[in-house]
């Protein structure tokens, strides 16, 4: 493949706008090391230092830097987070600039809607397009019942079913990772991400079913910017096991925006939607307008909602040193280079 352009690298308005004429060539980040990131330009690619303890950088970002020491990151279009596995409350960036969240989920028996709808929140509050890929279809009876399911779940949302093991069926994810595109996957561990970066990208990442008897593979384990055959972008997530939103309520609000049109209309401004009379959610399941289950899953997510960002917000005010980093290492740049 020739060299992609900054077009092609997912450069637009959106980032030119934040850019004057004078700066430093930007870069993508395509790889977050302890000390530094991989990073790609249309001419180099290349190790930049940063001096980030806190985790805010991601993988996708863009930044400018002097002397290869990273000294801007631009404002994101968008940023995947989820709260930090372990008693820890902090929030930890699992991608930027991602144009389409891949939630990939096997028509089998690790189909869960709830956990789809989890992605769902995590998308929605990433500002980024949430697209269902079910594999392994080609083992499953009825695989657009698996669709249909998911499909359900939101107006918002495009669900497709194939065999990940198929190149010309894997083709069929290449609107979403064009040119300019960004396709990040998520999903748990055997649904078949790495069959899907290994067929669009033409990498030879080891899956689950080679990993032990094909000892000439590399396996990755951590999260990686690559390019795909159709133009566009690729983020796998390896490693990636519990899902804990971090301060999600824009994406609860989202995906479940009828049931929070409806608490508006609740007789309570502080109605629980349990006993409480005059309460519409409470009308609306028993009149079917909505589901039950649906409920449910939205009432557990508000909860963990709640209990989150509390913690968060403690622990963001722990963080806040990253920027004034980025400050203060521009303005000694600045004095060495005499300006
Ligand atoms: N039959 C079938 N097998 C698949 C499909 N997708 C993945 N697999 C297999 O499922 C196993 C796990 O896939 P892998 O890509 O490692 O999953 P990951 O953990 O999500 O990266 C491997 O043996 C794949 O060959 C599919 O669509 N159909
Ligand atoms: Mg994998």
């Amino acid at each position: 493949m020739t060299n992609p352009t900054y077009a092609e690298f997912g450069w637009n308005a959106h980032f030119a706008r934040q850019s004057n004429a004078d700066d430093t060539r930007p870069f993508r980040v395509t790889e977050v090391h302890r000390d530094s990131v991989s990073a790609i330009s249309p001419d180099e690619t290349i190790l930049l230092r940063h001096s980030d303890s806190t985790g805010t950088l991601a993988v996708g970002d863009w930044v400018q830097a002097i002397d290869g020491q990273i000294t801007t990151v631009f404002d994101r279009q968008s940023l995947l987070k989820r709260r930090a596995p372990g008693t820890d409350a902090r929030e930890q960036l699992i991608a930027a600039n991602v144009t389409t969240l891949g939630i990939v989920s096997s028509c089998n028996s690790d189909f869960n809607l709830s956990r789809i709808e989890r992605y769902l929140v995590l998308a929605a509050d990433a500002d980024c397009l949430p697209l269902v890929i079910l594999t392994k279809a080609d083992r499953a009876e009825d695989p657009d019942d698996y669709v249909k399911q998911a499909e359900r779940l939101s107006p918002l949302l495009s669900a497709i079913a194939i065999d990940a093991t198929d190149p010309l069926e894997i083709k069929r994810l290449h609107p979403w990772c064009r040119a300019g595109d960004t396709l990040a996957l998520v999903g748990s561990s055997g649904v078949g991400k790495t069959t899907i970066r290994n067929a669009l990208t033409g990498e030879e990442v080891a899956t689950q079913g080679n990993r032990n008897d094909d000892k000439g593979r590399h396996t990755t384990t951590s999260r990686a910017l690559v390019r795909t055959t159709a133009g566009g972008w690729l983020i796998d997530t390896p490693g990636m096991r519990a899902l804990r939103l971090a301060d999600a309520s824009d994406g609860v609000a989202t995906v479940f925006a009828d049931i929070e049109d409806l608490t508006l209309s609740c007789r309570f401004s502080d109605c629980a939607h349990d006993t409480e009379p005059g309460c519409a959610v409470q009308a609306a399941l028993a009149s079917g307008a909505i589901d039950n289950a649906r409920m449910k899953r939205w009432q557990k997510l508000k909860a963990e909602e709640r209990r989150n960002s509390e913690t968060l917000a403690q622990a963001r005010a722990r963080n806040k040193g990253f920027g004034k980093m980025v400050k203060g290492v521009m303005a000694k740049k600045r004095q060495d280079r005499g300006g």
